[in-house]
């Protein structure tokens, strides 16, 4: 599992505004707009309540510790929103009772395994992992006006590749997994072949040699360079939640536009958004 650093995260507070646009020009929606279209919920339904409702961001020193500027990046993003958000003053166990204290709707923190939101209210958790691979799956839906019955390549089927491929799979799309531990996307295979039925589910060998046809792809890798040249192409259009992005500097000049990566910010929406869908007492 990936552990972020904080030079990964350094620039996202100031560049918001800009990966917003950029956003746009890729799927033709803001990070709020995919945000919603991750859930299936209207924007302009629930967008004016979110000033409302409070996210307290909560430091957890346990484990590697705190990661500098990660909670303050957090908020960031949740400010960028429109929510009301803040980074609690205590860590840990008293950062979370002063959320608690000071009637936060919700909360969201991380140690080293999981990075998760509560709904305080409601006691639902949403998961980072889960929410971020479906939030780059709703992005790629959004980039090909539609992902139904259309072949995605799913590359690398840990939580994030597993939560966009059922998105993808719900979606309508025909997903082909990979994984560099074949197994692994067997299992996911089978796994989903339960739901979803055998058909609409291949497995991929070989990424170099088979994977030419494809111009959706999901890549929810922890690798480098995990995209070969070969299958970069003019129609080719790829959601990168994987950290460190799998496509080399070559390849992303190719890509332009069509590409949709980011370390912390769409998956950090999506769980807000999951947060506010979640009914509100009094509502
Ligand atoms: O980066 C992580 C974990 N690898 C979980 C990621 C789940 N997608 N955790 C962040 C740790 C943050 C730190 N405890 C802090 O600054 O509060």
């Amino acid at each position: 599992m990936t552990r972020l650093k904080t030079n990964d995260i350094r620039e996202i507070s100031s560049s918001l505004a800009e990966y917003d646009l950029q956003l746009q020009t890729a799927t033709n929606k803001t990070l709020a707009g995919i945000a919603y279209h991750t859930w299936g919920a209207d924007e302009a339904e629930w967008n004016s309540r979110i000033n409302h409702f409070s996210i307290h961001v909560v430091p957890v020193t346990v484990g590697q510790g705190i990661i500098t500027d990660f909670s303050e990046t957090v908020c960031a993003i949740l400010q960028f929103l429109g929510f009301d958000s803040r980074v609690t003053e205590q860590t840990d166990s008293s950062g979370i009772a002063e959320a608690f204290e000071k009637k936060a709707d919700a909360i969201m923190m991380a140690d080293d395994d999981r990075f998760v939101g509560i709904n305080l209210h409601t006691r639902e958790v949403v998961d980072n992992s889960a929410a971020t691979g479906r939030a780059f799956a709703a992005a790629l839906d959004l980039m090909a006006t539609g992902i139904k019955d259309k072949s995605v390549l799913v590359i690398g089927c840990g939580p994030v590749g597993e939560s966009g491929a059922k998105m993808l799979l719900h979606k309508g799309a025909l997903v082909t997994l990979y994984d560099c531990r074949p197994e692994i996307a067997l299992s996911l295979k089978k796994k989903f072949s339960h739901s979803f039925g055998p058909t609409r589910i291949q497995i991929l060998d070989n990424l170099i040699t088979q994977c030419q046809n494809y111009h959706y792809i999901l890549e929810a890798t922890p690798s480098k360079n995990t995209i070969p040249v070969e299958l970069i192409s003019d129609r080719l259009r790829i959601a990168a939640p994987g950290v460190p992005l799998g496509i080399s500097k070559q390849n992303l000049d190719l890509l332009k536009d069509r590409l949709v990566h980011d370390k912390l910010e769409l998956g950090v929406a999506a769980m807000a958004v999951n947060l506010i869908l979640k009914k509100i007492p009094g509502d």
